[in-house]
């Protein structure tokens, strides 16, 4: 590894789909990671599994990030600092039109996709800027690159954190910090579509039934490996993953 390969990651959304299954692959491509999420039973396990350091964190309050960010600070100082930062926090709640939107579940994607965001970003800058070659990686969605019926409030999170990720590159730039957008598609995980739909299993089964090979979190994880694994000088701005059978976000194929 040259002086400027990355190496200590900080991912949050840890505890399960893309987020747990990216922390495993860092640490099998020998990275450091602290891995952080407020499920501290699930950090923990994932931790023990891979090796990676766990902390358990809500990244929309304030005090959890100070803490998240001194607990990384220390962990990493004879490591040469944090250099990357991965936020896949976030996530979807409900598929109301706009006609019978729910202002508390507009309400929480805003803060755990956008707020918790800047949060993390924020807190963690100083320490990018001053590594000389930092990274930032913000996993949207193509739920933020076009609307869709039953999406808005989703996708006005997305399109907002997807906005944020460009204002970022641009005022980064001089201090040399990488940014980088994954927007996955349909993606099966345990937790997300379950998660939006109010826990009805049957109705989350639906979300994926008939699709011949959706992506899983492994997919999307092998994707984000690759791109903050890559020389720092190479900057993926922005990457769309989708299934196959999914040409566009209204277009999928069912079996
Ligand atoms: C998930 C993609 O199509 O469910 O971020 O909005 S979609």
């Amino acid at each position: 590894m040259s002086e400027n390969t990355p190496k200590n990651a900080v991912v949050t959304g840890a505890s399960s789909g893309i987020g747990a299954a990216t922390v495993r692959q860092l640490r099998r491509d020998g990275w450091n990671v602290v891995a952080v999420a407020r499920r501290a039973d699930r950090l923990t396990a994932l931790a023990e599994e891979t090796g990676a350091l766990a902390f358990a964190a809500d990244v929309t309050r304030d005090d959890d990030v100070s803490r998240l960010r001194d607990f990384t600070t220390d962990a990493f100082a004879r490591l040469g600092g944090v250099d990357t930062v991965i936020n896949i926090a976030g996530g979807a709640r409900g598929t109301d039109r706009i006609a019978t939107a729910d202002a508390d579940d507009w309400n929480w994607m805003y803060q755990a996709n956008v707020l918790g965001t800047m949060n993390i970003v924020k807190a963690f800058l100083p320490q990018l800027r001053s590594h000389g070659h930092g990274t930032v990686l913000n996993l949207t969605s193509t739920a933020g690159l076009a609307a869709y019926e039953g999406g808005a409030g989703y996708n006005a999170a997305k399109f907002a954190q997807h906005a944020i990720t460009n204002a970022l590159r641009l005022e980064e730039v001089e201090h040399n910090v990488r940014v980088i957008e994954v927007a996955p598609g349909l993606v099966q995980t345990e937790e997300f579509a379950l998660n939006r739909l109010g826990g009805d299993k049957e109705a989350a089964d639906k979300v994926y039934q008939g699709v011949e090979k959706p992506l899983t979190a492994e997919d999307v994880a092998d994707v984000v490996g690759y791109a903050v694994g890559l020389p720092h000088h190479i900057n993926l701005d922005q990457i769309v993953v989708r299934p196959v059978a999914q040409a566009a976000n209204h277009k999928l194929v069912r079996k």
